[in-house]
């Protein structure tokens, strides 16, 4: 290759390579989870996350508020994807994850584990896992929680539904 092709293809390289790091973080999403003892849009609903579903892509973030007290948000041993690391926030506590390893996380709030307090976060092409997290959300204990696990893996069908995702 001449010094001259070798020049024009650096000045094409370079400037993607420059912008790329800017275009991937301009694109992410920080994404919120409020913890809460009722939910105002529906006062039966108490002790949830909202949204108890969340759909996110690799590199977003998601934080957990503490909007009222006596929450956590910890993630549920063996329903998150492989490779991904599990998280537990302590009481009170508003903890920021940083989304990396594609499929499908349930958590749960450890004071109301057995009142319903469970969520999921999708993350990319969050199918691979999604069985496994469903049967193990649905074996969890608590009528209450295995009631809002199914109200939101039905949101989450409906949700690899409409975006052609096989799960
Ligand atoms: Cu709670």
């Amino acid at each position: 290759m001449s010094n001259t092709r070798l020049h024009r293809r650096l000045l094409l390289t370079l400037p993607a390579l420059i912008l790329l790091p800017r275009r991937l973080a301009a694109q992410t999403t920080a994404h919120e989870v409020q913890m809460l003892n009722v939910n105002p849009d529906d006062k039966k609903q108490k002790m949830l996350f909202l949204p108890g579903v969340v759909r996110a892509q690799p590199g977003d973030t998601v934080t957990f508020r503490a909007v009222q007290k006596g929450h956590n948000a910890q993630s549920i041993e063996g329903l998150i994807p492989e490779g991904a690391e599990e998280f537990k926030g302590k009481i009170n506590e508003e903890i920021e994850l940083t989304l990396t390893v594609e499929g499908t996380y349930a958590y749960q709030c450890q004071p109301h584990s057995m009142m319903g307090m469970i969520g999921f976060l999708l993350v990319g092409n969050f199918t691979a896992n999604l069985p496994a997290v469903r049967e193990g959300a649905l074996a969890l204990r608590g009528k209450e929680t295995k009631a809002r696990a199914e109200t939101l893996l039905a949101e989450i069908d409906a949700i690899a539904a409409a975006e052609g995702l096989s799960g």
